[in-house]
Parts: structure tokens; sequence; C-alpha cells
């Protein structure tokens, strides 16, 4: 709910006109699901994340700048930024220093309830948006894809199981998300991913998403029919999350 309020406060001093007037915005994206696909890529989406509602604080000291090259010199296909501060202690200021310092495709990662944040996301830099199901209905998703698309980004569609992927399935995604942890009690299970991964039809790319810890996992997840790995905490807990991310290279 804080996120209406919040989207309601920057609505009133940052209007969508004055968005449309950022640099960024008139930037031509990056295909998350081509460099996904790259064969000189890992697949691997690397996240800035300082902290999250069930870890805490992860990683109190990164440098925006730093973290995000080494994530794309280790050869990961993709950037995610966490935007929301409130719960993961991140911001749209992240999202531009990622953006000023790499040319790849960057995820904003948040929790997209209003088309004014589609706006947002591709004024601060993205090439991607997520959208979450169990947040989400069917119609709203596809409103905020619609404009995803307009705006010339791709849309990444998050669900946790059967019922999201049958309920959300047709919305305009690009590719499609299986968090394996569990919003309501944290815990992830990599076998929920790897037992829906066959429900999803080819056309999209698919990712998997959240407790993703060794390059084990990846080759596992891999295995079952993902594409694509989205991988946060893993990398941020380290010293030195680009050293943690080459592993995977
Ligand atoms: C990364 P992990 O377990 O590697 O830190 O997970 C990513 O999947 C996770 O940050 C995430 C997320 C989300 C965060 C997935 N979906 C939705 C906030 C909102």
């Amino acid at each position: 709910a804080y996120k209406r309020d919040e989207v309601n406060e920057a609505k009133k001093l940052y209007p969508i006109e004055l968005l449309k007037q950022k640099m960024f915005f008139n930037a031509k994206a990056v295909s998350l699901s081509d460099y996904i696909k790259r064969d000189d890529k890992t697949g691997v989406i690397a996240e800035i994340k300082r902290k999250s509602p069930s870890e805490g604080f992860i990683n109190k000291h990164i440098s925006v700048e730093e973290v995000s090259i080494g994530y794309m010199q280790a050869s990961s296909s993709a950037l995610s930024v966490l935007t929301d501060n409130i719960s993961f202690g991140g911001s749209l200021k992240d999202l531009e220093i990622a953006r000023k310092f790499n040319y790849c495709p960057i995820l904003r990662k948040d929790f997209m309830v209003d088309a004014y944040q589609v706006y947002e996301a591709k004024a601060h830099g993205a090439d991607a948006v997520l959208l979450i199901a169990s947040a989400l209905n069917k119609s709203e998703a596809e409103d905020l894809a619609g404009l995803a698309h307009e705006l010339g980004m791709e849309v990444l569609l998050e669900i946790h199981n059967q019922e999201e992927l049958d309920s959300h399935l047709g919305t305009y995604a690009d590719l499609v998300g299986v968090n394996s942890r569990d919003l309501k009690t944290f815990s992830t299970s990599l076998e929920t991913a790897g037992s829906l991964v066959a429900q999803i039809p080819d056309s999209y790319v698919k990712v998997a998403e959240s407790g993703i810890k060794t390059p084990e996992d990846v080759l596992m997840l891999r295995t079952a029919g993902f594409q694509g790995f989205l991988i946060g905490t893993a990398f941020m807990k380290s010293a030195r999350p680009d050293k943690a991310c080459q592993k995977f290279s």
C-alpha cells in the first residue's frame, strides 16, 4: 500500500511531462531477452540489492558503479536494480548510475502498480520492467505491459505457482520469471521452479528467480529448462560482489 502513496507523491513532484524530457527517455533500449539468449553471456541477471525483508542488510557499502561494471565484466547477461527504498534500500538514482556506466539490458525491479512507474523506469534508463502476478490482476498487468512496450521496454512477468501462471499467461510479457521465494514465508525452493518451468510456453524466455547460490544450482535449473538466472543475495553478501559473480562465468 505504501507504493500507491509513494507514486502519488512522485507524480506531484515530477509529472510525466518532465520525465519525458529526461535524457534516457528517448534512448533506445537494449533487449533483455536477446542478451539472455546470447551464447557469449552466462544468462545471469545480476542484481544490486542492499537489503531485503528476509535478510535485513545484505551489503551497506557497495558502489553501484563498481559492482555493476564488475557484474558485466563477469559476462552477465543483464543487471537488475532494486529501486524500492523502504524494503530494499534502493533508488532510481541507483538505476541511473548503473545506466550511465554500462551498455547492457537493465531491469527495474520494484513493485509496479501504476503507469507512472513505467514512465519513471524508462526515464531513468531501464530496458525492462518487472510485473508481479501476485500484485496485479491480468488486466492491470496487460495495461502496464502494453505501456512498457510502447516505450520500447520488455516485460518480465513474475509468477510463483501454477494458479498465477494460468491466470496471467497471455499477458504481453517477453519473459516469464518463476520466483522460488514464497513471498509469504520467504522460504525458497528451487524444486518449485523446476516443476513449473515445463508449463511455460517456449515463446517466453524463462527466468529462474531467487535462492540461487551456486553454479551447480544454475546448471540444475538450466537442465530443467531455464535460460535466465536472477541472482542477488549470493553476490551481494560478498565483500566483492563482482568476484562472487565471476564464479558463475
Ligand atoms: C533475487 P536472491 O535470492 O538471489 O537475492 O533473489 C531476486 O530474485 C529477488 O530479489 C526478487 C525480488 C522480486 C525482490 C525476485 N522477485 C520481487 C523484490 C520484488
